[in-house]
């Protein structure tokens, strides 16, 4: 059912009832008595894998290599937010095998059985990871994910349309940037910019906090262009936004086509954020997902991702090999900075609210 992956050592998973022979002649079978040509009926015999990430957040060699040393076929689905991801999820959404949460969506997919356990032992690199990524408060759900990369929710923009920024979400507010201007699609993120504009936790589910919140978002709305998150980077390249809410990698993969793109995280604190990789307790190709997720952990795989894509990784043997790591926040900026959490009850709360702010 699963092709060896050269270069792994995992131990194959014990036989399971239908053997891959089996299942690829019931296939032909079916595929020729629904009169399908042996060559289309054929295509089913190739191992596959379905991965549903964040966009821009591979090198572009990192499916294609899989592909090639493993002969297993990728089909790459994006998304833009974990509320997307989750709501897919929860919805039932079937055929994904590999899946990129952030942390603190994990708690909620693991309690519903929405995600599988990984078999112990399966990953022949795991110890890549860096140990303060292993467990604790890093990752919640050691068992279900693989850290993969790290970064910093802040603000890009153009410094030769806006020479100094001010440090703050408050430019999100003020009239004088009105225009070429967004915020992300993400309630979470729109949310928790503006609970630390007045000095409160991103994870506050005080409701007078909450209201100050939406009605500083919906302050700021007529000022902004659109939520749009990863996508923004090309109408920050091309000059069509000059301020946009983004994250640290995003803000430096952009740079890379335009220098005077600059990104800073504003005084008040900003989130930080670690995604993990997890398979979907329906997944349908387990073997290669898991394949797939060593592949990832493979040290100069995932410093070419580390590399593209601008972020942090949870891989110390990647990082190793990168001449210039994004570096760990200090002690003073960490004091800035704060995880999103799970926030159980008041999730409905937050959504209902960034219903109504992006509605207007
Ligand atoms: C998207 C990467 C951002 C992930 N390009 C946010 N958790």
């Amino acid at each position: 059912m699963f092709p060896d992956v050269p270069g792994s050592t995992q131990p194959r998973p014990p036989a399971t009832a239908i053997s891959r022979r089996d299942f690829v002649r019931a296939t032909a079978a079916a595929g020729a008595a629904a009169g399908l040509a042996p060559a289309l009926a054929g295509c089913d015999r190739s191992p596959r894998l379905n991965l549903y990430i964040w966009s821009d957040y591979l090198a572009p060699d990192t499916v294609p290599g899989f592909e090639r040393e493993t002969g297993i076929h990728v089909t790459v689905d994006t998304f833009e937010s974990n509320e997307e991801l989750a709501a897919k999820l929860l919805a039932g959404a079937q055929g994904y095998d590999v899946v990129v949460p952030s942390a603190y969506v994990l708690p909620g997919l693991v309690s519903q059985g929405l995600l599988l356990p990984i078999p112990s032992g399966s990953l022949a690199r795991l110890d890549n990871i860096a140990p303060v990524f292993r467990g604790g408060a890093a990752n919640p759900a050691p068992g279900f994910a693989v850290p993969y990369h790290w970064g910093i929710s802040g603000i890009a923009w153009r410094k030769d349309k806006i020479p100094v920024l001010p440090a703050t979400w408050g430019v999100f507010l003020d009239p004088a940037h009105a225009g070429p201007m967004t915020m992300m699609d993400d309630g979470r993120e729109v949310l928790g910019a503006m609970l630390r504009l007045r000095g409160h936790s991103i994870n506050s589910t005080e409701p007078a906090e909450l209201e100050q919140a939406r009605v500083d978002a919906l302050a700021a709305r007529p000022n902004l262009r659109a939520y749009v998150s990863a996508p923004v980077k090309g109408q920050l390249v091309s000059g069509d936004v000059w301020i946009a809410q983004l994250w640290n990698g995003d803000a430096a993969q952009a740079r890379q086509e335009q220098a005077d793109i600059a990104w800073l995280a504003p005084a008040e604190g900003a989130a930080i954020w670690t995604d993990f990789l997890a398979i979907p307790a329906n997944a349908p190709n387990v073997r290669e997902a898991l394949a797939f997720i060593d592949h990832i952990l493979r040290p100069d795989v995932d410093a070419a991702i580390a590399t593209a894509t601008g972020y942090g990784s949870c891989n110390a043997a990647a990082t190793a090999l990168l001449a210039d790591p994004v570096p760990d926040p200090t002690p003073e900026e960490m004091e800035r900075l704060e995880y999103m959490h799970d926030l159980g009850q008041a999730t409905e709360l937050f959504d209902r609210i960034w219903t109504e702010i992006k509605a207007g």
